[in-house]
């Protein structure tokens, strides 16, 4: 090493404090390339550069929410909890340089080191944490209560394992574990003094204290400890940063010397994986639960360390019990943390020896939950037994809640007997469960569905009854994404052009983007518009082909479907209308003018036959249609392996036509339709969930609606559905599932797909893909008739983004903090 090398190395490290913000943010990531990483200054790589400028702006962060927790502090605010299973938060820096407003000060700041923001950012590995749209909302809840201001925490858990990373392989999916800490971690503070003992197992003691009173305590248990790890999520550019608080599970055995001095130490060792396992992997089914008790240990190792630290923050305050609910709100994001409400119930009452009509005063005061599914497959069940091996005293406490609230019922309905076993907590039959919705339901002063056609189903059907019992507690909350990252973030050229012309209020207020109405009839700005959305699709396009060696023209109609594979979001309904047009070409070419890239992606659940069949049929199809010289440029298929937030962003600002085609009356929401209309992409879709309110925010003759409505589904169904007449009477319909039944896309294994069509022709197509196939292919018809007048189609994009203000995440957690929680800003 020559003095001269070294002398250079000197001279990049941090002397006299910089003044610029660029050369400060510099002086940080070169400091911590050296310090934190160990790593010589000269020739960082890319990765190391990335986690140096990461680790400079966790500094910035932690300041700021420690200056965030004060003023929370100070103000003796009532808090917001956010419990969720799954956050899904996606890559973090070019939203926190967003957020603390630094993006051009790194863009400069690696310049000068020889490095591109761009390349920088795409090292990023994201956190998949989350399954899909649960997850994903959590997310953007956070990022709107940073913003808002509000006193929030996000609870979840700090899988080891992400959602799984999908390879398709010869057309399959085939699942690859998620190690997204293997780079280490850039973002979070592990607080490894800061652990919170959760206790399972063991056996209820029942006796009588000196003061005559009847108490229980939990004997032989099992220990583990929850060990918290924040990441701290930032406001839009106003100094305010929340923190997500992620437990880990880690060994009680090594706070326990003692166990090693028995001499096991192997035994030990076991002892202490055994344990950690807990929040070892993130369960990978989405709207169907997998009743494995590793995934009730999960749920209980949140709910039991997030109310300590609840309580713990509470009791600094050194304020009467009853006054819990007016410091605390405590929300429920589905059932999966809703043994929440027993946890406060035992905490009250058997450590804190409050009554019982105490304890429930505070605790129906404190939980709020929100319902996401309506799918039957979906609600959440335990069996009893395990319950009670696994949480035996919350198993008494729930018969307690139970038998209370059958009697109120009991008493409200002196005539409809029937009404007990249908709402009873704990289901029985041959075998007996604990029902998760009616425990959160029963335990909480508001219940919210996620879009106003969802929420009239929770009150009209699957929440019927207790619609009648509690009319007060139901509401609605329709769902939103966060502009900054759905916009400000995966499409910027387009946020600049908005921002050009109406100023960059609607980062904040989304419903400025009314703005930009006035500007439809402008020549120049259409221009532009199409301009940056063709850019987007050529760089999707570049994507594609280095991905997938598939070369599709970005000029073409790029027709998009991305979401979890599940038979309710019909993925399959696409594919048989891409082959109906796939034969149109080739029966009679010239009928087909408008050239179309079909680009379909989504996960299935590992243990989910038909979705993953669906995912085969879909590769298989590309496959032969791709290759087939008949149809040249007219029709692409392609398939984008491992969906995630990181490739959502890709494909967004780059669609022209966005799928949202459930089963009317099964999708609760959606916020895939949201995001892509944001970006000025059409929606072809059924009416459902969110779409019926994008429908009436962007008028109707801006989006392709289609399909029978869900009472219609309802009736359909209760006259006794035959998916067989429309097999008959639709000779299209016809040759599309014969093709596929009769080997034509898997000519080798001529009956692999088979079951894809018996379960439609003779398994009574659950999910109405038959009865609504016709109308989704005129519906299709007029959107390709729409494209080729570019003009009217700019006109289209353009409304749609400008009259998307309403579904803003920041008006959807307003609305919760307004209505639900009791919270306004800091
Ligand atoms: C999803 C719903 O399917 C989707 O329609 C909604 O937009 C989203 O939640 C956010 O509210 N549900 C889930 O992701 C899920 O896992 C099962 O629900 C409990």
């Amino acid at each position: 090493m020559t003095s001269q090398n070294s002398g250079n190395r000197k001279s990049r490290l941090p002397e006299a404090p910089a003044t610029r913000p660029a050369e400060s943010l510099k002086q940080d990531i070169l400091r911590h390339v050296l310090y934190s990483l160990g790593r010589d200054t000269e020739r960082p790589d890319r990765q190391t550069v990335f986690r140096a400028l990461a680790l400079s702006l966790r500094d910035r962060l932690v300041e700021k929410w420690i200056a965030s927790q004060r003023d929370i502090y100070s103000r003796s605010s009532k808090r917001v909890y956010y419990l969720s299973l799954e956050f899904l938060p996606g890559p973090f820096l070019r939203e926190n340089l967003i957020a603390l407003g630094l993006e051009n000060e790194a863009r400069e700041a690696l310049t000068d080191m020889g490095f591109g923001l761009d390349d920088v950012a795409d090292e990023e590995y994201e956190p998949g944490l989350g399954n899909g749209g649960l997850g994903r909302l959590a997310s953007c809840y956070l990022d709107s209560m940073a913003t808002l201001r509000l006193p929030a925490y996000g609870y979840g858990i700090h899988y080891a394992y992400g959602i799984f990373y999908q390879l398709i392989k010869e057309g399959r999916q085939v699942e690859r574990a998620d190690n997204w800490l293997r780079g280490g971690t850039h973002w979070e503070f592990e607080r490894s003094h800061y652990v919170h003992p959760v206790r399972f197992y063991g056996q209820v003691r029942e006796w009588v204290d000196e003061q005559g009173r009847l108490r229980h305590s939990l004997e032989n248990a099992t220990t583990v400890m929850a060990m918290a790890c924040d990441m701290f999520i930032p406001g839009h550019k106003n100094d305010y940063v929340l923190n997500m608080r992620l437990w880990a599970a880690k060994t009680s055995r090594e706070f326990e010397f003692s166990f090693f001095n028995t001499g096991d130490y192997i035994g030990a060792v076991e002892e202490k994986i055994r344990d950690e396992n807990i929040s070892m992997v993130l369960y990978p089914n989405d709207e169907a639960p997998e009743g494995k008790e590793l995934r009730l240990k999960q749920q209980f190792f949140l709910v039991s360390a997030t109310i300590q630290d609840i309580v713990r923050r509470f009791r600094k305050k050194g304020i009467a019990w009853d006054q819990l609910p007016r410091k605390n709100v405590i929300h429920l994001n589905e059932t999966h943390p809703a043994v929440a409400i027993p946890e406060l119930m035992r905490i009250l009452v058997d450590e804190e020896l409050l009554t019982w009509e105490e304890a429930w005063y505070i605790c129906v005061r404190t939980f709020a939950y929100t319902n996401h599914t309506v799918l039957p497959e979906a609600l959440e069940v335990w069996p009893e037994d395990l319950f009670r091996r696994l949480l035996p005293r919350h198993l008494q406490i729930i018969h307690e809640i139970n038998r209370r609230f059958l009697h109120d019922v009991r008493r409200q309905f002196p005539n409809d007997p029937n009404i007990l076993g249908r709402v009873s907590l704990v289901h029985e039959g041959e075998s007996r469960w604990v029902r998760m919705s009616h425990l959160a339901i029963v335990g909480s002063f508001s219940v919210n569905g996620v879009s106003a056609h969802h929420s009239e189903i929770l009150k009209e059907s699957v929440f019927h009854d207790f619609y009648k019992i509690f009319p007060e507690r139901f509401n609605n909350k329709t769902n939103g994404i966060t502009p900054r990252r759905w916009l400000r973030q995966c499409n910027p050229t387009l946020a600049w052009l908005i921002t050009e012309h109406i100023g960059p209020e609607w980062l904040t207020d989304l419903a400025q983007l009314k703005k930009l109405e006035p500007y439809v009839n402008s020549e120049g700005f259409h221009r532009a518009w199409m301009e940056v959305r063709l850019r987007n699709k050529h760089k999707l396009a570049e994507y594609i082909r280095d991905k997938n060696g598939i070369t599709v023209m970005p000029e073409s109609l790029f027709d998009v479907h991305v979401k979890r594979f599940h038979e309710y979001k019909r993925q399959l309904l696409n594919v048989l209308h891409v082959i109906a047009l796939y034969n149109r070409i080739r029966s009679s070419p010239g009928s087909v003018t408008v050239p179309r890239t079909y680009i379909f992606g989504g996960k299935a659940a590992p243990g989910y036959y038909m979705a993953k069949h669906i995912i085969r049929l879909i590769n298989s199809v590309a496959y032969t249609i791709n290759t087939d010289p008949r149809v040249g440029d007219l029709l692409k298929v392609v398939f984008l392996q491992n969906y995630c937030v990181t490739l959502a962003e890709r494909i967004i600002p780059a669609t022209d036509l966005s799928e949202q085609i459930s089963t009317a009356g099964m999708e609760a929401s959606g916020t895939g339709n949201m995001k892509f209309a944001l970006n000025g992409a059409i929606t072809i879709g059924t009416h459902d969930g969110a779409n019926i309110e994008i429908m009436e925010h962007v008028g109707n003759e801006n989006l392709f609606l289609f399909g029978l409505l869900s009472h219609e589904v309802n009736e359909m169904r209760s006259q006794g559905y035959n998916p067989r007449l429309f097999y008959e009477r639709d000779s299209e319909l016809r040759e599309v599932l014969d093709m596929i039944a009769g080997g034509f896309f898997s000519p080798s294994e001529p009956h692999l797909f088979r079951d894809v069509v018996e379960s439609l022709l003779n398994h009574g197509d659950r999910y109405m893909v038959l009865a609504d196939f016709r109308s989704y292919v005129y519906r299709q018809q007029d959107a390709a008739n729409a494209f080729m007048d570019q003009a009217a189609w700019a006109r289209m994009s353009m409304l749609n983004t400008s009259r998307m203000g309403f579904f803003s995440s920041d008006r959807a957690v307003d609305e919760y903090a307004k209505d639900i929680w009791g919270v306004s800003g800091v």
